[in-house]
């Protein structure tokens, strides 16, 4: 071990053991550099490696990657178990997607994909319900639930956020969201917005005789997160919801922990994701993301709208498949499908997505041109048309409000 050269990580003749973590990147090496050279570095720096050969006395533990496999620009790097805190999702990253993302060595380097063994992937714990909420929390068979979020995104005061609550659930719809930047601010304080739209919540449960809840957005530092998923809990609300990569994944993992004592499933929101995963070509796709999303416990996740909406998609149907994939019988996660999303859209959304999704959608509930219960109900009847096989427009025939939304927004992609 003292004395490790750089060609000492590269073994293009090397079989992976299972217990072995193996990651695939793209890797664009720098005008300097070959190939060889750039993906051994990359195994090095992203385990125990460094610029220097060493002159450490004595024996150490061997916790080198090995690059086994170059094609084209994609490489291959197998990382010992022994490398890994159980449990760690930080430390895991730490290695994996760390340093390696600013090598001087590399032009471009994106972490592409992971194969995770059973020791590390089992150390976590894994999502609690999974796509399981659909049938545990609603009574929701074989449809999608749906939610929206209202809009503007801030600025309503608590009585009219709770207001919007009650018209989209009593429209038809299953669940209200927070937005991902509305948490505690002034003009609608976590506490009172909490308490106010489950009271409204409790109503529209009674007028429908439906199961009704909200994705309350408990983001903020971890003590605080974990404070308010206590007072979620102790109000009687199934969810919390928590932007995930701004939170980062250690406190994910916290209030996963708590959300296991309290029975409470996660929504997990993206925001920031595209920080890591726009370029094509460099970060960490938001495959690998979805999978730690996964593996830290997340039940719901945003995994875009397979091209349909208005942001940027990357291989939304790859990645759900994957969530829903076995992964030595850890729960899966439902994928949320949201972004620019209205009921025009919902036949094709499903059809390239499958019905075990949630279906989110804000400016096409409450742009309705007959306003939130009216787009609610469109929402909802363009799932159930959908579901039984009905084209949305012999459903709209005698459904005026999806009529109405079919009208103002056909079948188009909004920009
Ligand atoms: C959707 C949304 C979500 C995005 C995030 C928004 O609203 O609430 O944040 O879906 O993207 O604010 O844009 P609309 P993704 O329905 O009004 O578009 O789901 O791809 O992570
Ligand atoms: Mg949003």
């Amino acid at each position: 071990m003292p004395g490790i050269k750089y060609e000492d990580f590269l073994d293009l003749g090397y079989t992976p053991a299972e217990s072995e973590l193996v990651c695939t990147f793209h890797v664009e090496p720098a005008a300097d550099m070959d190939m060889e050279d750039a993906a051994s570095r990359v195994a090095s720096e992203s385990s125990n490696g460094t610029w220097a050969e060493l002159q450490v006395e004595g024996s150490i533990t061997d916790l080198s990657a090995t690059t086994f496999s170059i094609e084209g620009n994609e490489v291959k790097v197998a990382y010992p178990d022994a490398l890994f805190e159980d449990g760690s999702m930080p430390q895991v990253l730490s290695c994996i997607a760390g340093n390696i993302m600013g090598m001087k060595a590399v032009e471009r380097i994106r972490l592409l994909d992971c194969d995770w063994p059973e020791p590390l992937t089992t150390s976590f714990p894994g999502p609690q319900f999974g796509s399981g909420v659909r049938n545990e929390i609603f009574d929701a068979g074989d449809r999608p639930i749906t939610a929206t979020v209202p809009k503007p995104k801030v600025g309503l005061s608590t009585d009219q956020h709770a207001q919007i609550g009650y018209e989209a659930w009593v429209g038809g719809l299953d669940l209200l969201k927070d937005d991902e930047n509305l948490t505690d601010q002034d003009f609608n304080p976590f506490a009172d917005r909490l308490t106010q739209s489950l009271a409204m919540r409790d109503d529209a449960q009674d007028e429908t005789g439906e199961t009704k809840s909200y994705l309350v957005n408990i983001t903020a530092d971890t003590n605080t997160m974990l404070e308010r998923a206590d007072m979620v809990a102790e109000q009687g609300c199934e969810y919390v919801m928590v932007d995930v990569v701004t939170t980062g994944w250690g406190a994910v993992q916290s209030v996963r922990e708590r959300c296991e004592e309290l029975g409470l499933a996660i929504h997990a929101h993206r925001a920031m994701h595209a920080a890591f995963d726009r370029i094509p070509t460099h970060g960490v796709s938001m495959r690998v993301l979805a999978q730690i999303a996964r593996i830290c416990g997340v039940d719901q996740l945003h995994t875009g709208t397979a091209d349909l909406g208005k942001l940027e998609n990357e291989d939304t149907v790859g990645i759900n498949e994957w969530l829903y994939s076995d992964l030595y019988g850890m729960n899966d996660v439902l994928p949320v499908a949201s972004g620019g999303l209205h009921p025009g859209l919902v036949a094709e959304l499903i059809d390239r997505e499958g019905t075990n999704i949630c279906i989110q959608a804000g400016g096409g509930v409450h742009g309705h041109p007959d306003g939130t219960r009216a787009g609610a109900a469109a929402l909802r009847q363009s799932v159930d048309a959908t579901v039984a096989g009905i084209p949305l427009e012999e459903y709209a025939e005698d459904h005026p409000e999806l009529k109405v939304a079919l009208d103002k927004w056909g079948t188009e992609t909004p920009r």
